[in-house]
């Protein structure tokens, strides 16, 4: 980066930092994003005297409610909802709702932050949105979560909709929450519509979007390690997180030939050296979505285990490591440890749970990296794919969805290394998906004038 685009960085972080104080992970978000694209907007006069990063880094609007519910014991519950729709420059606001106790307002803008890149990159037609709520599913009866799921809609229905913004799941949000939401939704404003996504499949939802972002993770990780004419075969892989996207990356990595070692939670990780295999994998499915269980129980059902408590799995010698569980769930140390023991790709399951330092580990060191916002936009594509299914009424086969997911997948494997390849021949993916998923919403943010 040269100095002038070094002192762009700095001026306009500056400017991000006193406006947005005590948002980390969204000052950590935009860094990365104007660190890519600070070499193109110096060059370009327009880009600058339009102040398009400035207006992607602003949130069109953040609606903040107050959701009151009773708990079984008949006890007033309070946790606050929010929604951020950050941009609708190519399409409805579009993303998923986080239910866990660290949500805030920080969490959620770098979430809608990062989603307005990955839903461009997608190619399909659409903005980027998050929401959520500082309630914990954890622990609750299926009456509580309906009753806060209700709650949380009736005032949010006010501001979403099928052409305005279209929410999904993501942390603590699965297919009983959203069945819940819809519902709820459905009632209040008398219309059977798009506008959820990760419905179930009587009811609108597409096939394959449960399994969209693992698979598309490791389709993306097979066009990784393609350029280097490698593949999952034989590979062994640590994979973090036990929720619905590492249970998918695990799945379709067992499916392409490659030995999955570890799977974990926020308590700890199991390590299997023999292999997490489809008779395993169907326990796991058991265990965290019938039975909402925790995945130290996996090291009770098979002796050939080990859990370790506390810990995260990233020191395990692997070919291959999927963060699929949460931000910042990966340091530099802990990037330093994979290199050391032989790793050569890293694809992203989750939405940023690389730090900068472990970025600039794998990076130094020529790792087939890919951030979340290029690696796991198979989840959000397939949203786009349901919406598609909803509005033309009809629904596709899973044949139809998988194959319409793995392009995907490919065209933006194919955008990053358009856009990121380094003169060295080096595919720095961060480069490349920031820079392909900032083009088409810059253009459209210039053509539509200042709004
Ligand atoms: P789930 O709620 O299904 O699973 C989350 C997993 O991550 C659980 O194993 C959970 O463990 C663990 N986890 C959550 N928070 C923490 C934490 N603070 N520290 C350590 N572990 C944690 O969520 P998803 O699988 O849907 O989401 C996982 C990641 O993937 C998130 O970053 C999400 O934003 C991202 N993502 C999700 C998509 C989707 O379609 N669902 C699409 C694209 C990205 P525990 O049970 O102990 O909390
Ligand atoms: O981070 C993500 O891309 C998601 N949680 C999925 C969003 C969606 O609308 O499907």
């Amino acid at each position: 980066m040269n100095e002038q685009a070094k002192l762009y960085v700095e001026e306009f972080m500056a400017r991000i930092v006193a406006k947005n104080p005590n948002e980390p992970e969204f000052h950590q978000a935009v860094r990365e994003v104007a660190e890519s694209l600070a070499p193109h907007i110096v060059a370009s006069p327009v880009l600058q005297k339009m102040k398009i990063l400035e207006r992607i880094a602003e949130p069109e609007r953040v609606i903040i409610f107050r959701v009151p519910w009773l708990n079984d014991k008949g006890e007033v519950e309070i946790n606050r909802g929010y929604r951020v729709q950050m941009n609708s420059a190519i399409g409805p606001y579009k993303g998923g709702i986080r239910f866990h106790p660290s949500v805030n307002l920080s969490i959620l803008k770098f979430l809608a932050f990062e989603q307005t890149f990955k839903n461009s990159l997608t190619t399909l037609p659409m903005g980027g949105g998050k929401g959520g709520s500082d309630f914990n599913p954890k622990g609750k009866s299926d009456n509580e979560v309906m009753r806060f799921c209700q709650s949380f809609m009736t005032e949010l229905q006010k501001y979403i909709g099928h052409d305005t913004d279209v929410p999904a799941g993501d942390i603590g949000v699965g297919g009983r929450e959203v069945g819940f939401m819809f519902g709820q939704y459905k009632r209040l404003r008398d219309e059977f519509t798009g506008t959820l996504t990760g419905k179930g499949r009587d009811w609108g939802g597409s096939p394959l979007r449960p399994e969209a972002t693992g698979y598309g993770t490791c389709y993306f990780a097979e066009e990784m390690l393609a350029t280097r004419g490698e593949s999952f075969q034989g590979k062994t892989v640590c994979i973090s997180g036990s929720g619905n996207v590492a249970q998918y990356a695990c799945r379709k990595a067992i499916e392409l030939g490659a030995k999955v070692v570890t799977l974990s939670d926020s308590t700890g990780y199991i390590y299997d050296p023999e292999g997490i295999d489809l008779e395993k994998w169907e326990y796991v499915m058991e265990l965290k979505n019938i039975f909402r269980g925790r995945i130290r129980e996996y090291a009770e059902q098979y002796p050939s285990a080990v859990y370790h408590e506390g810990q995260r799995p990233w020191g395990e010698k692997c070919d291959i490591a999927m963060p699929c569980a949460t931000q910042n769930e990966l340091n530099g140390e802990e990037a330093a440890m994979l290199v050391k023991n032989g790793c050569i790709c890293v694809a992203e399951g989750a939405n940023m749970p690389s730090t900068p330092e472990a970025i600039r580990c794998f990076q130094e060191n020529k790792l087939l990296y890919a951030p979340g916002k290029a690696s796991n936009a198979g989840g959000v594509a397939t949203s786009g794919l349901e919406m598609c299914q909803n509005s033309m009424r009809l629904t596709w086969s899973p044949e139809e969805v998988d194959e319409k997911l793995h392009s995907i997948m490919k065209n933006i494997h194919e955008m990053c290394v358009k856009y990121g390849t380094e003169e060295d021949g080096y595919v720095n993916y961060v480069l490349g998906a920031n820079v392909g998923g900032f083009m088409k919403v810059a253009n459209a943010m210039l053509a539509q004038g200042l709004v």
